[in-house]
């Protein structure tokens, strides 16, 4: 039944805390459009646009954080940075007037890829609530 169908998928999509497709996006091995870029962190636009500006912005480092709901104390610095990144994307895409950042959490919260990441989304009307 749907259910069921629905459980399969989720765990599916559970963290394993196995190597993601961000890696090698990180390690140039797989092209990506990389539209910010330090030390810390990278931000490329996502390969399925929900919106004219879709960004997703991760650590370089996973360090253990598959998903926010992993995040322990040694990792304030770099979620402090991803937000800072969020911002200086948003500046660069021209959308400061208006802009969204959405972290995905968990199968019931639609995370699909297990690094941590946050999706900075613009350039249109959003809607309120989120689906
Ligand atoms: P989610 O929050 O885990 O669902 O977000 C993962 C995002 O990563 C999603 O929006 C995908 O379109 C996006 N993405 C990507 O940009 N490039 C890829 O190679 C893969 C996913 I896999």
């Amino acid at each position: 039944n749907n259910e069921e169908a629905a459980a399969k998928v989720a765990a599916a999509n559970a963290d394993s805390g196995a190597p993601t497709i961000f890696d090698k996006i990180i390690a140039k091995e797989i092209p990506s459009t990389i539209v910010y870029e330090d030390d810390k962190v990278l931000a490329f636009r996502d390969i399925n646009p929900q919106a004219p500006v879709h960004v997703v912005i991760i650590p370089k480092n996973r360090d253990g954080l598959t998903e926010l709901g992993k995040a322990e104390s040694r990792h304030v610095e770099i979620l402090g940075q991803l937000l800072y990144a969020a911002k200086k994307v948003a500046e660069k895409e021209g959308i400061l007037h208006g802009f969204r950042v959405v972290i995905n959490n968990g199968p019931e919260g639609c995370q699909s890829v297990y690094h941590l990441h946050l999706h900075l989304l613009g350039g249109r009307q959003m809607k309120w609530p989120p689906g």
